[in-house]
Parts: structure tokens; sequence; C-alpha cells
């Protein structure tokens, strides 16, 4: 079999390609742009890329021509939600056009039956009240930034060319997840990276920090790329399943269990630039229907996950 993965030298894209090889009888290829950094799949053996970038109607057809796969996982985006205040109109234009230029590179190509995963986000719901939760699939999406709102884009297209089509488009609403190889400009990878600093005496031991009230529901980089697996092994065509552990610690909490990992004596403090002008309160899944739909479940706790990510960074720095 034949899986496509699209902005494979991403964070997840490098997990889910080595989650794809163990499996073995897995074809893998993945796509890449000319100036994308290799370093998260560097290590990776016998990974075969193809150039496309998901904005040109052209390249997407090319692409999805020359490679004909079984699954596409599409993963490309402008991922980032800071950005996507400083950026909205590319934020936009590359999660929805985009994955809108790789559907109908399908349509045109008459590979309807492939199976695509949309890859969605909790930060569709955005505002959320306590009482709304934990958050289901029927929750209404009202998201609070223009990356929420790309998602959104991307999520109802999926819906709208499976009805109109029958394609064969699964959607998911990925809850936080971290991990190894997570940008230093998100979390826990922030703190990660910050504690090392320290560590090595490469910065004032001060860990720089903005909200810590939020609540969000962190599931490891990991599990989730086995669930992005067993949403288009297993799930439903058409179908929108959140993915979660259903436990939301605050960013206080998490960062608190990071410093106990640590021996350095540090300040926690709040900064304005790392305050968003509009956050999620609080991000806390109910994933029983893809748990149903699957029989997932996830397998690395959050102290594992954060501790990796710290070792991570220690190599690094
Ligand atoms: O920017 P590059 O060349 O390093 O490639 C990134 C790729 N990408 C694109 N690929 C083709 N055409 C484009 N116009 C384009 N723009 C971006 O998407 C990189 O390989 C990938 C994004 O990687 P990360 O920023 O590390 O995202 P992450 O965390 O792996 O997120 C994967 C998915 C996204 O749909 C997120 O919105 C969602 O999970 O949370």
């Amino acid at each position: 079999m034949k899986v496509l993965i699209t902005g494979i030298t991403g964070f997840v894209g490098s997990h889910l390609a080595e989650l794809c090889q163990n499996l073995g009888d897995v074809e893998v290829v993945g796509t890449y742009r000319w100036r994308s950094p290799r370093n998260n799949i560097g290590h990776i053996k016998d990974l075969e890329l193809v150039e496309m970038d998901i904005l040109d109607a052209t390249s997407c057809h090319r692409a999805l021509a020359a490679v004909e796969p079984d699954w596409i996982f599409h993963l490309a985006a402008q991922s980032f939600v800071p950005t996507s205040w400083s950026a909205p109109a590319s934020t936009i234009t590359t999660n929805v056009l985009g994955q809108l230029n790789l559907f109908e590179a399908l349509r045109s190509l008459d590979r309807l039956d492939t199976r695509f995963h949309v890859c969605g986000s909790s930060e569709e719901y955005g505002y959320v009240a306590r009482e709304e939760t934990p958050i289901t699939e029927d929750n209404a999406l009202r998201p609070l930034s223009p990356y929420g709102v790309s998602k959104v884009g991307q999520d109802l297209l999926g819906y709208q060319y499976f009805r109109s089509y029958g394609l064969h488009a699964v959607r998911t609403r990925a809850f936080n997840h971290g991990g190894p190889r997570r940008g230093d400009v998100l979390l826990p990878s922030d703190f990660a990276k910050q504690i090392a600093e320290i560590e090595k005496g490469l910065r004032e031991p001060v860990v720089k920090v903005g909200n810590l009230e939020a609540l969000r529901d962190f599931t490891d980089v990991r599990d989730m790329v086995r669930a992005y697996w067993l949403a288009l092994e297993k799930g439903e065509p058409g179908e929108v399943y959140n993915i979660g552990t259903g436990n939301a610690p605050s960013i206080g909490e998490i960062l608190d269990r990071m410093l106990s990992m640590t021996e350095a004596s540090v300040e926690v403090r709040q900064v304005p630039e790392k305050m968003r002008p509009s956050d999620v309160e609080i991000l806390i899944s109910d994933s029983s229907r893809f748990r149903a739909a699957t029989g997932w479940e996830p397998q690395i706790s959050l102290d594992q996950m954060l501790s990796d990510t710290l070792e991570y960074w220690r190599e690094r720095v």
C-alpha cells in the first residue's frame, strides 16, 4: 500500500512517517518544498520524496498523478496560531485553498476513492463555556483565531467533498499534542528549551511564560499519529472525530511538572509577548466517538511526553 504524507518535513509528519515504516508493507512518500528543512526526517531511511506546493494546483495535480497514493495524510499547513494573526490571509489561503487544490486534483484524476485524512484541530471550537466541556463533535464551532477559521474551512470542505462527490475523507479534530521535534515556539517545547538553556548556563534562570491559567488536553505526538492512522484504517468516510486524552491540566501545572524534572532553580516570569490577543480558555476533549470506532487509547503519559521533550532539547541547545 502506498501512503502520501503532505508536510512530511514538519513535526507531525516525521513521526507519522516513522509509524508507517514500522508497520511494514507500507510505502511512504512525502512532499517537500525546495527550502523545507530536512532535519526532522534526515534519520528516516528509504523515504521517497516528491516536490509539491499545495498553493499550486498544477503542482498538486502532478504530484498526485505521479505518486498515485492509496491514502493521503494531509498535514501540510500554516500550523502556528500566533502567525495566523500576523498573516491571516496566507494562513487561510495555505490551509483552505491548499486542501482544495488537492481535492480538485483527486477529482480530475478520478481518484475519489483515495482515503484522505483531513487534519482539523480543537482550535475549531474556540470559545467554549465551562459547562460545554468536555467537548464533543456536536459542540458549536466558534474559532478565536484565523488559524481556527482555516481549520473549520478544511474540515467542512472535507464534509462537502464527501457529500457532493463521495470522496473518502475522514476528518479529525486533534486536541493539543507535543513531544520531541515540536518547534520551540510551541508548548511544551518552549518551556523545555528554556529549561535546557538555563541548565547549560546559556540564559538567566528565568522561564518566560504567557497565560498559565489555560487548560489544555495534551496527547503525545506518537499517540496522535497512531490515531491518524486508525482514522483512515477504521474511521467512517465523511465522519468527524475528536482526538484527545480527556484530561486537561493547566499550562501552569505542565510547567510545574517540567520544573520538577530539573535540578536548576528558576524564576517564572509572565511576559506580555507570550500572551495571545484572544486565548481559548479551556480545551478538553470527549473522544469517545473515535475510541468506539477505532479502539484507540493514548499509551504515553503526560510525564513521559514532557520528559522526552526535555531530553530532546537538552541534546540540542
Ligand atoms: O514550510 P515547509 O516547506 O517546511 O513545509 C511545511 C508544510 N507546508 C507546505 N507544504 C507544501 N506547500 C505549502 N504551501 C506548505 N506550507 C507549509 O507543512 C511542513 O512540512 C508542514 C507543516 O509542519 P509543521 O509546521 O511542523 O506542522 P505540524 O505541527 O507538523 O502540523 C501538522 C498538521 C497541520 O495541519 C496542523 O495545522 C495540524 O497538524 O495541527
